[in-house]
């Protein structure tokens, strides 16, 4: 196993003590949505956003435990997305991460709930004065977290994913979606270091930037292994998103040229990171593993 695997593989588990203590099932019939946001939350993945919560907040000398807190609050939005993403009104898929999805192991508005109530809980536990002692640094995390995931975030570029069926998109515009959709969540796992720590803008800057390349080059390779999947299952070099008319990177670019520039992509965030003194060996490690990753 690569140090970068190991690594990413004992900060999940460190990820998932704090998520297991924070998703405590209470008693009576509510105890069933807490069932599945800990069925979704805890259920595997590789926990990327939360290492780059991590490793960002580690340049910075932040408290362990600040971090792990905002590493599991980020999990819980990606989380709840997933489920949400999942459902039939949206992508109206069966497995995740190799399990029965949300709805499906329970039900529509079982998942639903869950999703809203991992939304929800995510910004209580910023809020909370256990995440950092400043009332300031609390409210940055809460505002640049909800600006991550709601209407100028994740949620629109969902919004413009399920608008491109109808209608054809090119580089930029898939550029734009994925920076939204994908990106803006990975943004934040890079700036959320600088925020706990209360960096200087220059640093600031520099982490938004390797997130911005970062996030494109991890959805140029999650493209790239959705075709590699679905070559395997029927032969066919098209993907998941390519098979419902939708444009991709790799339809639009073709998987040579997309592979180059996710690469291209993870050796300049890599770049940004030159301002640091301090190691940034375990960030641009990640750059790597992002794009040769093989799930
Ligand atoms: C429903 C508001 C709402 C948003 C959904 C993130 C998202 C938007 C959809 C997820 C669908 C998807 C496959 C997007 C492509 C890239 C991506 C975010 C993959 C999943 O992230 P990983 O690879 O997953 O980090 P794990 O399971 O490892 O956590």
């Amino acid at each position: 196993m690569t140090d970068l695997k190991l690594a990413l593989q004992e900060q999940a588990e460190d990820v998932d003590k704090v998520l297991d203590d924070l998703l405590l099932e209470p008693e009576g019939p509510e105890a069933q949505v807490v069932k599945a946001m800990r069925y979704s939350a805890l259920g595997g993945g590789k926990r990327v956003r939360p290492f780059l919560v991590m490793a960002s907040s580690r340049l910075f000398g932040v408290s362990e435990a600040s971090a792990l807190r905002v590493a599991a609050a980020l999990e819980m939005v990606h989380c709840y997305s997933l489920i949400h993403d999942d459902l039939p009104a949206m992508d109206d898929d069966d497995l995740r991460r190799g399990r029965p999805t949300c709805h499906i192991e329970y039900d529509e508005a079982t998942a639903i709930l869950a999703g809203d109530a991992l939304l929800t809980l995510a910004f209580e536990v910023l809020a909370d004065e256990e995440t950092h002692p400043s009332p300031s640094v609390r409210c940055a995390l809460v505002s640049e977290l909800a600006k991550a995931s709601g209407m100028n975030g994740m949620v629109g570029g969902q919004m413009i994913d399920l608008m491109a069926e109808t209608r054809e998109l090119g580089i930029p515009e898939i550029t734009r979606l994925q920076r939204l959709k994908t990106g803006a969540l990975i943004v934040f796992a890079c700036k959320a270091g600088a925020i706990l720590g209360k960096a200087k803008d220059i640093k600031m800057q520099a982490l938004r930037n390797y997130g911005h390349d970062l996030g494109l080059a991890f959805q140029i390779a999650d493209d790239l292994l959705d075709v590699e999947a679905s070559e395997e299952e029927t032969g066919k070099k098209v993907g998941k998103d390519a098979e419902r008319g939708k444009a991709t990177f790799v339809s639009l670019l073709g998987v040579e040229r997309a592979r180059e520039q996710a690469h291209m992509l993870s050796e300049q965030a890599c770049r940004h990171l030159d301002v640091f003194d301090r190691d940034t060996e375990l960030l641009r490690a990640m750059a790597q593993y992002v794009v040769n990753r093989r799930s």
